[in-house]
C-alpha cells in the first residue's frame, strides 16, 4: 500500500459528505462524484434525492445569506461537511483531494497541490468551460437554437483550434518529468486530476464524437487517450461508472448537438 493509500485509511472521516448539485445531470458536479468514489468514500447526493431539486434551488436563491461559518454559495455544485459548505468546483477538489489521497502528501510535496490544482484548473477551462460556450456562445440564459448560427461558429473554432491545443497541453504534461513516468499527470500516482482530465475528455467525446474520432486517429494525442483508458479501467471508478449512480449525459455542460461536431 503507498503511503497516501495508508494515510487516507488512518483519515478520521467523522462527518459524512453532502453533495449538492442538480438531479440529471452529471455536469460539474461528476468532478466531485468521481473523487468521493475513487476514494471509498461515502456520501450523500442530491441528485439522487427525493428533495433533492428543493436543496439546489435554495443553495442558489437570492434569498442564501449564508451562516455564521459560511458565505452563500452562488452555484452548484456545494459540498456540505460537518459546518462547512463548500462551493467552486476546483476548490471543493483541493478541500477533499488530502482527506481522500487524492494529493501528495504535503510534508514530501508542499507545492504539489497548487500543481495539481492548475492541472485541474486547465481540463476545467478548455474541457468544460469552453465546450459549454459551444452551445452557449452568446447568452447563457437563452435557449441554444436562439444563438445556432454563433454557437456553430464558435464550436468550429473549438474543434478546430482549442480542443486540439488542449489536448496537446495534456500530452505534453504526460511526457513530462513531473508526471513520473506518464501513467498520471503529476507526481507518479493518481491525483484528483486525473479524474477531471477523465471526466472532460469524456464529455467532448460524448458532444464532439466524430470530431474526437479524427483526433484520436492522428496518433498524436496517444498518451491523453490511454490515460483516459487508465482511469476509466480503475477499479472503483469502472464500479462506479457501471452503477446507477452514473447519469447519462443530457441538456448539460456536454450536449451532442450533430451541427456543432465534424461532418
Ligand atoms: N465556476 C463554478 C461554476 C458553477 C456553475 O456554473 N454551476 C452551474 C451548474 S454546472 C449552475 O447551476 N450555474 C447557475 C448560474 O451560473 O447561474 C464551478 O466550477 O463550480
Amino acid at each position: 500500500m503507498t503511503t497516501r493509500a495508508s494515510k487516507r485509511q488512518k483519515t478520521e472521516q467523522k462527518d459524512a459528505y453532502h453533495l449538492i448539485y442538480w438531479p440529471s445531470i452529471p455536469g460539474r458536479g461528476e468532478h466531485i462524484r468521481l473523487a468521493l468514489e475513487e476514494a471509498g468514500a461515502e456520501y450523500t447526493d442530491t441528485a439522487h434525492q427525493e428533495d433533492g431539486m428543493k436543496a439546489v434551488t435554495s443553495l442558489s436563491s437570492d434569498h442564501n445569506k449564508g451562516d455564521s461559518t459560511n458565505p452563500p454559495a452562488f452555484a452548484p455544485p456545494a459540498l456540505k461537511h460537518g459546518e462547512y459548505t463548500i462551493s467552486q468546483t476546483p476548490n471543493i477538489l483541493m478541500y477533499l483531494g488530502p482527506q481522500l489521497g487524492l494529493v501528495p502528501d504535503v510534508s514530501e510535496d508542499p507545492v504539489g497541490i497548487y500543481h495539481v490544482n492548475s492541472l485541474t484548473l486547465t481540463a476545467l477551462d478548455g474541457l468544460s468551460n469552453e465546450p459549454h460556450d459551444t452551445h452557449h456562445p452568446i447568452a447563457v440564459m437563452e435557449y441554444y437554437e436562439a444563438q445556432k448560427e454563433e454557437a456553430k461558429k464558435k464550436a468550429k473554432d473549438y474543434r478546430e483550434s482549442r480542443l486540439p491545443k488542449f489536448l496537446g497541453y495534456f500530452e505534453r504534461v504526460l511526457s513530462g518529468d513531473a508526471s513520473k513516468g506518464g501513467e498520471y499527470l503529476y507526481g507518479g500516482q493518481l491525483t484528483y486530476a486525473d479524474l477531471v482530465l477523465f471526466q472532460t475528455v469524456d464529455g467532448v467525446s460524448f458532444a464532439f464524437p466524430k470530431c474526437v474520432e479524427k483526433l484520436k486517429g492522428s496518433g498524436k494525442y496517444e498518451k491523453v487517450f490511454q490515460h483516459y483508458e487508465r482511469v476509466k479501467g480503475r477499479e472503483n471508478i469502472k464500479a462506479y461508472l457501471g452503477s446507477e449512480r452514473r447519469q447519462k449525459y443530457s441538456m448539460g455542460i456536454y450536449r451532442y448537438y450533430p451541427e456543432l461536431d465534424d461532418e
